[in-house]
């Protein structure tokens, strides 16, 4: 089979398992100054694992050798149901309403190795999504599925940044797609100017220790919470959508997702923050089991729940 025959076949596979952009780009070593500026600065905080596979996550012969094409799909979790939780309600950042997509990704990844594997039975490949040492956004634009929006997500234009990015690494050459060119954010600063504890300190550029996603997610119950900014975590328990939630991209051209699996689970939109901090460890596991909001651990999770209410009552007495 050629090697354009192989790629279409590909990318035809990808979409028939739900992912609605595929791209491949050459597995080259990145540039990683702008990784070690981001380190260098500490705005990685507790996140070690960040800086422990530095030169990994830039090169991707040392996670297989003789990788030769990312294979980068995009799967969307958008579902259009409208979260406006009241100061006394808990607010889940939406990627976490349904399951856990790390599963669902990883597997729907293997079934795509699996087809190129039988395809080309000589191929060796690795499928990752989220946790391993690769640079996703920077493979995602390379594989021209988006741009770098001033969030320092992956936008693209006909479904907004509500989405996972995913890759199938192999050792065998594939036609490759242009890197993504275009930069259609122009001169909006709205995710900028809405962040709350002002995370993006430029253009694409966070620090995750100020951002509310690390603060709810990332740091353990037993690290000390910046106090200047928690009245300004609100009533967020678990992550954070506010940059995105404002994007015009997202607003305009966000489409539902049809996977059953990223659906929200009624607990999850809206809770009233009374109810969360009466939840055991017990119930913890049972709610959150293959839920993204188990990585916060029970005590992190309390810890959140319990900066949110102490935020609620500070605004209503
Ligand atoms: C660490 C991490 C975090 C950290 C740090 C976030 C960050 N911006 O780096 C925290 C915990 C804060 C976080 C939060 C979130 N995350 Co996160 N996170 C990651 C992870 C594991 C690594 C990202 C990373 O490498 N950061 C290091 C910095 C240096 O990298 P960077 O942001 O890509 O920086 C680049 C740009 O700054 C760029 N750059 C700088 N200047 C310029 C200029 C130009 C012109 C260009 C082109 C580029 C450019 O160069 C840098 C290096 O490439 C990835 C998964 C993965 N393995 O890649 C998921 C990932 C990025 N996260 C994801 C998601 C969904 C989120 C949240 C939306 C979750 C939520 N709702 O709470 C938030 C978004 C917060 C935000 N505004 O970024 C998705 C993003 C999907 C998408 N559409 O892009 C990913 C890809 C996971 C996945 N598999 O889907 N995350
Ligand atoms: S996710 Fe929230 S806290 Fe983090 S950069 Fe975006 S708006 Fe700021």
């Amino acid at each position: 089979m050629s090697t354009s025959e192989l790629t279409t076949r590909i990318k035809k596979t990808a979409g028939s398992l739900g992912f609605f952009r595929v791209g491949i780009a050459p597995g080259e070593s990145l540039d990683g100054s702008r990784l070690d500026v981001w380190l260098k600065r500490g705005y990685h905080g507790d996140m070690s694992y960040m800086q422990k596979h530095r030169d990994t996550r830039i090169d991707p012969a040392l996670l297989m050798p003789n990788a030769k094409s990312i294979i980068v799909c995009a799967i969307n979790y958008y579902t259009p149901v409208k979260a406006t939780p009241k100061p006394q309600e808990g607010r889940f950042s939406r990627y976490a309403w349904g399951d856990d997509y790390h599963d669902l990704v990883r597997s729907r990844l293997q079934k795509l190795l699996t087809f190129i594997r039988e395809e080309c039975p000589g191929v060796n490949g690795r499928v990752f999504v989220d946790s391993a040492p690769v640079m996703e956004k920077e493979w995602a634009l390379r594989a021209g599925i988006g741009w770098y929006g001033k969030h320092s997500n992956i936008i693209t234009r006909d479904y907004g940044s509500w989405f996972f990015l995913g890759e199938v690494i192999v050792d065998c050459e594939l036609d490759y797609d242009e890197p993504f060119q275009t930069d259609y954010c122009g001169s909006c600063t709205r995710c900028i100017d809405a962040c709350p504890t002002n995370a993006i300190i430029q253009p694409r550029l966070v620090d995750a220790r100020k951002c509310i996603s690390y603060l709810t997610i990332e740091l353990k119950h037993d690290r000390p919470y910046p106090e200047e900014l928690k009245a300004k975590v609100g009533n967020l328990i678990f992550g954070c959508d506010i940059c995105q939630d404002v994007c015009p991209w997202n607003k305009r051209f966000a489409r539902p997702t049809d996977e059953p699996a990223f659906q929200p689970r009624p607990y999850n939109v809206n809770p009233k923050l009374e109810d969360l901090i009466k939840i055991d460890i017990n119930e913890f596991r049972t709610r959150y089991h293959k839920s993204p909001v188990k990585r916060a651990k029970f005590d992190g999770f309390k810890r959140n729940v319990s900066v949110a209410l102490e935020n609620y009552f500070n605004k209503k007495f």
